[in-house]
Formats: C-alpha cells, sequence, structure tokens
C-alpha cells in the first residue's frame, strides 16, 4: 500500500461525513497523534485534551508502558478466543481481581457490554438465588442514566435521542430519581421481584451530577437489607478519574493519603471500561464475588474478543500505571486546586453559575437556555485557544484531562478556560 499522504483537517471531516454514518456530531478539529495530556491536529497545532476519550485515557495519551506491553502481546499472541486457554488471562484475572478486591472477574469489550453482562448475571442471580419467579426480576435504574447504547440499555434511557423509534423495549426495569434515598426505598418495599440497582456513582452524561454526601452509603445499605444487588457502574468514574481508585471505593485496596480509609461502599456487581485499558485498546469487564459469579457457567455468556491476550496485558499494564504514578492522588489534588481556581473566577462571573465535580470528572454550568448555542460556542473558542472539551447536554461542559497532569499545567489550563470564558461575558 501506498504511503498514507497526510489529510488537511478540512479532507478528513469531509471524508467522514460522506463515508461515514452521521452518529456523531463531533467539534471540527482533527487530531492525528496524543502523548500524556497532549493531542495535536493534522496541521500540527497542540492542545490540552479535557476530554480523554470520555475518561478512557486517564493514564494520558500513548503511555509508554501500555503500548510497549500491548506492541510486544500484540507480537507474540493476539486472540485464541475462549475455546481454548491462552496463557495471560489467568494472570490478568487473578491481578485485576486482588486489585479490585472481588473473587472473580468476567472480561468483555466494551462498557455496554458489561452492562449487558451484570444486568444478566442479576437476572440469573435473582432466579437461582435470591428465588424470584422466572422471567418476573426487576431491576432498578435512575433517571438520567447513561450505561451505553444497546437495545436493552437504551430501553431504560429516558434521553429521547438514545430512545426513540429504537423500540420494541426490553421489560423488566423500574425507573427512580437520582440521588433520592426515599425513592429507592419506596420502589424496594413491598416488591419481591426486586433483583439489582443499577447505579453511577456520579452521572456523568447528565452533567457530571455527583449525588448528596452518604447518598451511595445509604443505597447500598437499603439494597443489602432487601437481599438487591447494587450494582456500581463505574465505567466513567473508576480507575482513579474522581480521586479515589473507585468513586464506590469501599475495600478497595488503594493506599492513598487523601481516602477517608473509611470503607465507603462495596457493591455487589462492579462494571469498568474505559481506563481499564488506559484507552489503548477496548477492555471492559464485572467484577463479583463467587456466590453471585457462580451463577455463570459454561454456555451462558461471552465474547470472541473478551479476554483475550493483548486485551489482558494492556489491562494490567494500565493499572499498574494507576499504581506507579499515583494518579487518584494526583487527581484528587489537581481536582480540589481546579475547583478552587475555577470558583474565585466565578465569583464575579456573569457566564459561569457553578463547577462541581470530583478528583478530575468535572463540569460547569453555563448561565444560559439548555437551547443556547453558548456551550458550543465557548467548545469552539476553547479549541482556538488550545484546549478541547466539549458540551454535555446544552449548557454543561464537562472538564475530564488525563491525570497525568502536573499542577503547572493545571493552572496553565485554567487560564485558558477563565481566559476564553471571559470573552464570552455578557
Ligand atoms: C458515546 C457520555 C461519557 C458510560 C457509563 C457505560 C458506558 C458509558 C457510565 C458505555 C459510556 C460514553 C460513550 C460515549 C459517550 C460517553 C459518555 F457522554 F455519554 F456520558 F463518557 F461521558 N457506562 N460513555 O459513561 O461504554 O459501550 O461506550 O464503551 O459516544 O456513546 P461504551
Amino acid at each position: 500500500m501506498a504511503v498514507l499522504e497526510q489529510l488537511t483537517s478540512q479532507q478528513a471531516i469531509e471524508l467522514e461525513d460522506k463515508y461515514g454514518a452521521h452518529n456523531y456530531h463531533p467539534l471540527p478539529v482533527v487530531l492525528s497523534r496524543g502523548e500524556g495530556v497532549y493531542v495535536w491536529d493534522v496541521e500540527g497545532k497542540k492542545y490540552f485534551d479535557f476530554l480523554s476519550a470520555y475518561s478512557a485515557v486517564n493514564q494520558g495519551h500513548c503511555h509508554p508502558k501500555i503500548v510497549n506491553a500491548m506492541v510486544s502481546q500484540a507480537e507474540t499472541l493476539t486472540l485464541t478466543s475462549r475455546a481454548f486457554y491462552n496463557d495471560m488471562l489467568g494472570r490478568y484475572e487473578k491481578f485485576a481481581s486482588e486489585y479490585f478486591n472481588f473473587d472473580k472477574l468476567l472480561p468483555m469489550n466494551t462498557g455496554a457490554e458489561a452492562v449487558e453482562t451484570a444486568l444478566k448475571i442479576c437476572r440469573k442471580w435473582a432466579y437461582e438465588k435470591k428465588g424470584i419467579a422466572e422471567n418476573e426480576a426487576e431491576i432498578i435504574v435512575c433517571e438520567n442514566n447513561f450505561h451505553g447504547r444497546t437495545t436493552t440499555i437504551i430501553s431504560f434511557s429516558n434521553d429521547p435521542v438514545a430512545r426513540k423509534n429504537f423500540g420494541p423495549y426490553t421489560d423488566g426495569f423500574i425507573k427512580i430519581e437520582y440521588d433520592n434515598v426515599a425513592a429507592l426505598e419506596e420502589a424496594l418495599k413491598s416488591n419481591p421481584n426486586v433483583a439489582g440497582f443499577l447505579v453511577e456513582p456520579i452521572q456523568g452524561e447528565a452533567g457530571v451530577y455527583v449525588p448528596s454526601e452518604g447518598y451511595l452509603a445509604k443505597a447500598k445499605a437499603l439494597c443489602e437489607a432487601h437481599n438487591v444487588l447494587f450494582i456500581a457502574d463505574e465505567v466513567q468514574t473508576g480507575i482513579a478519574r474522581t480521586g479515589r481508585l473507585l468513586a464506590t471505593c469501599g475495600n478497595c485496596a488503594c493506599e492513598q493519603k487523601n481516602c477517608s480509609g473509611t470503607p465507603d461502599v462495596k457493591p455487589d456487581v462492579l462494571i469498568l471500561g474505559k481506563a481499564l485499558s488506559g484507552g489503548a485498546y477496548p477492555v471492559s469487564a464485572v467484577l463479583a464475588n463467587d456466590d453471585i459469579m457462580s451463577v455463570i457457567r459454561p454456555g451462558n455468556h461471552g465474547s470472541t474478543f473478551g479476554g483475550n491476550p493483548v486485551a489482558a496485558a494492556v489491562a494490567m499494564a494500565a493499572l499498574e500505571v494507576v499504581t506507579d504514578e499515583a494518579l487518584a492522588e494526583n487527581a484528587y489534588q489537581l481536582g480540589e486546586l481546579f475547583r478552587s481556581e475555577l470558583n474565585k473566577y466565578i465569583e464575579t462571573s456573569t457566564i459561569v453559575n457553578l463547577v462541581r465535580g470530583k478528583g478530575l470528572l468535572n463540569a460547569i454550568v453555563i448561565d444560559d437556555t439548555e437551547d443556547s448555542n453558548t456551550a458550543w460556542d465557548i467548545c469552539i473558542a476553547l479549541r482556538d485557544n488550545g484546549l478541547l472539551a466539549k458540551p454535555t447536554h446544552g449548557n454543561i461542559i464537562r472538564f475530564a484531562p488525563p491525570l497525568v497532569m502536573t499542577k503547572d499545567q493545571l493552572l496553565e489550563c485554567v487560564s485558558i478556560i477563565t481566559k476564553t470564558l471571559k470573552q464570552f461575558e455578557k
């Protein structure tokens, strides 16, 4: 094949427009290289990445340790399928199970697949362990959730754009308000068919909505009292993003200074994806203890690529980077700094109402109507000023840089962000 000619941004955009399905509306910037907290466009302009591929690239772009693990395994053995054993999967399952303190791991590839897997495990557990009558199990989910794009998952979404005209939908889900303990109690009370409660520790897509202090612990206690599985979707919040190894950090094995140290919430079923591979490769997983995972037997579930040797090697390296470079601690420190710096600006700002988040998963709310273009226009101006971020739900901008950022880099980013926002003051 001939050497590929470098495209201009315009050419790359036109190709996607003509030959790709239009299921996205990207910010107009065409990236061709990444390293650490930086990405470069095809014209060579450098940007701070403040999206991190939706929190997949927590370890930074093209982390050498992760890339080396991937390349070296790719040269040795890439895929056996699960019809045979391979010499990497068991090592990875042991490593990750111990890392997150669960008995067992079930390997998948994408976040949505891992969520589907958790739902299937939960239902099977309900019939075989809890004793719910077949086909009667119900799973409680939250309003404004985001768990992925499969037909079942969008069945319990309430985002019309993600959902409309994809029916008929999957039954068996009860939707309650997020961050509302009383609503959960009500849904659990007098309904013996509830098998699980699926929840995001922070709602990402909804606009980085952080629940009240203690919400997750109270929800977990209610689930325990009703023999209902507490299923944490940490696809976006996991792997150090929120300043702890997990946002539901109960009993996690990390020895982080700024962690309270007291077990917060230990989910019965933990769902991971995205940064489990540092964004290098699609790797997701469901973790649970034996009493739950044992309901899965040969033939019940699987995937051609799930648990492949490259994924195993990449995930182990990606998790080692999180520990070696103390990324949870760094995300905690930089997150505190980011919000305090932005709050100083917000005191006198006429364009930003508030900043919220945990660790380095943050968002600002723009003082404009939800259907205005202001957040989008700000993101275009941020791009021009060398920082990439994306609006979520109209007037909210999410800020989630790689966790390998330094304090100086973060302060430089704060100054780009405040300088840009000032251009939009009324
Ligand atoms: C898209 C948001 C982020 C997730 C949680 C499961 C999945 C996701 C909590 C599915 C995926 C993504 C997918 C991406 C947009 C994105 C997103 F804006 F929608 F909310 F990250 F912020 N659980 N989140 O956040 O994982 O199957 O994609 O690997 O374009 O759909 P996946």
